[in-house]
């Protein structure tokens, strides 16, 4: 709990069995709910997983093996987030790059700035390989020049909303793109009440399963194709 209210926190998970166990016992305690969501792992994520459900009554498993061309890490959020009972909810990966421990400092700065939603920006950050750094500038200006949103990390992988503006979100990306996705719908649907506050990224666990410049393209091509196929028929916020 934090100033009162439940937290649930929501992690996409595929073959992270390897920190599974000592990440889940580190986190803190004020989540209420810890829900990991597996798509197509191949270890033994879903196995530790279902353990941990034993032994630890705050964690839940799900699997949602739901895939577009391969990924499911839009799907997986979605299904966590649907299952998530916690006034506010926390995504982030599970490769213990994002500092989720940071969700009272990160929840503190929203209500000062009357946020519903913060999406957490790890840019300005040097230590960031030049070409991912390169990458989200450049889909960041595109954002810019298409939807005029001002954002420094539109691939921020944690965000920190209220459960009742879930809905608002309107989201059905099942690929990476749920990542651009949720920014944009939030700056539609949210207005002045979406916003980024700053993170320190740390180090991934576990091997990385990305491939940067084929979903870097596809980024850039779905934010492009996004904007001409605008949901119609949902009010944008006031
Ligand atoms: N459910 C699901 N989760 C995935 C999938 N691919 C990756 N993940 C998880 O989603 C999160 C993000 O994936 P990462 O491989 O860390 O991708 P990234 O953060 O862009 O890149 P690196 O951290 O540099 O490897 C991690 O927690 C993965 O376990 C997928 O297709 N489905
Ligand atoms: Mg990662």
């Amino acid at each position: 709990m934090i100033n009162g209210l439940t937290t649930s926190l929501v992690m996409p998970c595929r073959n992270e069995a390897k920190h599974l166990t000592q990440m889940v016992a580190e986190l803190p305690d004020f989540y209420d709910e810890i829900i990991c969501v597996s798509n197509k792992s191949t270890d033994d994520t879903v196995k530790l997983g279902k353990k941990l459900e034993k032994t630890n009554n705050r964690f839940h498993m799900y699997i949602d093996d739901r895939c577009a061309s391969g990924i499911g890490y839009g799907y997986a959020h979605m299904t966590g987030i649907a299952h998530a009972k916690g006034d506010i909810i926390v995504c982030a990966d599970s490769d213990c790059t994002y500092p989720v421990e940071d969700a009272p400092r990160i929840l503190n700065e929203m209500k000062k700035r009357n946020l519903l939603l913060a999406s957490c920006t790890r840019y300005p950050d040097s230590t960031i390989p030049f070409a991912l750094q390169l990458g989200v500038k450049v889909l960041n200006f595109e954002m810019f020049l298409l939807y005029g949103v001002v954002i420094h990390d539109s691939l921020s992988g944690m965000w920190v909303f209220r459960r009742d503006v879930a809905p608002r979100l309107h989201l059905t990306e099942g690929d990476w793109n749920l990542s651009p996705q949720i920014k944009l719908n939030a700056h539609r649907y949210l207005g002045t009440r979406f916003g980024e506050v700053k993170i320190v990224q740390k180090t991934r666990q576990g091997e990385t399963k990305q491939r940067y410049l084929k979903t870097g393209l596809g980024h850039l091509w779905w934010v492009a194709k996004n904007r001409f196929v605008q949901r119609k028929g949902v009010q944008p916020a006031d």
